[in-house]
């Protein structure tokens, strides 16, 4: 893995300290070396799973996104990534915390697809502290273009959104999304958008962590996953993630 640029969440936000953060990291992108013929693979399933065209644009999709989710049930290859240790590692030591796969499958994985023409994502923090963003297809001239990332804190974003108010262009920092690099981000403490694609298309496997030490961490309450998903496909698992963090943090507290 080759590092090509690396911010701190401190210097994106402006905010010298956030201490509900789960790492200094904002940002890193890299030139990831995953198998080719692994990422493939996952495309070619991605591309034969992708949504229906417009008829079928759902209203009531969270955040506008067109979104695959518990994709590594869909498309099994995408466990071999998921679960790499060498993988984990790496992107542990770049997040300096151990990162763990999400442990909710409804949200431990995703393929979103961005069209032409259409805000593929509205602002947003992420629900888990950590993920993954690896592109696997882009075309047109933007070349599958940008995540977009507010550059003060969450709260002051949310803020002027809920004002009515629109975030100016000139205060986001534009994070390229290329082929062949990854990005791993602090989601969950930066407010994002991805950049409209005016004549391309791309797709991104997004892969979902949190920090092993501080699994609390979350903004994923279980209002937050039924927005997405029905209550049956997260109950279980959630239920018994909580008893886990109980019992870690009535473990780690003493
Ligand atoms: O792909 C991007 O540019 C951003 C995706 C994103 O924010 C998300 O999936 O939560
Ligand atoms: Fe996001």
């Amino acid at each position: 893995m080759h590092v090509l640029e690396r911010r701190d969440l401190s210097n994106i936000t402006g905010s010298d300290h956030d201490s509900t953060a789960v790492s200094a990291l904002g940002y890193a992108r890299y030139q990831h070396n995953y198998p080719a013929d692994l990422l493939d693979s996952i495309l070619t399933e991605a591309q034969r799973l992708a949504e229906p065209e417009e008829e079928d644009r759902s209203t009531d999709r969270y955040l506008g996104l067109r979104h695959l989710r518990a994709a590594h049930q869909a498309i099994p290859a995408i466990q071999n990534l998921m679960h790499d240790k060498d993988r984990l590692q790496a992107l542990s030591e770049l997040a300096g915390v151990e990162l763990e796969p999400y442990p909710i499958t409804r949200a431990a994985s995703h393929i979103n697809y961005y069209k032409p023409g259409e805000v593929p994502i509205e602002h947003h923090t992420d629900g888990a502290a950590m993920v993954e963003l690896i592109p696997l297809y882009t075309s047109g001239s933007a070349q599958g273009g940008a995540t977009l990332v507010y550059q003060a804190s969450p709260e002051e974003g949310r803020h002027l959104l809920h004002q009515g108010r629109q975030l100016e262009a000139k205060d986001h920092l534009a994070v390229p999304q290329r082929t062949g690099h990854a990005v791993l981000m602090q989601g969950r403490r930066l407010l994002h958008t991805a950049q409209t694609l005016q004549d391309g298309e791309r797709i991104t496997l997004v892969l979902v962590m949190r920090s092993a030490a501080e699994p609390w961490k979350d903004g994923n309450s279980l209002a937050r996953l039924l927005l997405d998903d029905p209550l049956e496909a997260v109950h279980d698992e959630w239920l018994r993630d909580q008893q886990y963090q109980a019992d870690l943090f009535r473990s780690t507290s003493k």
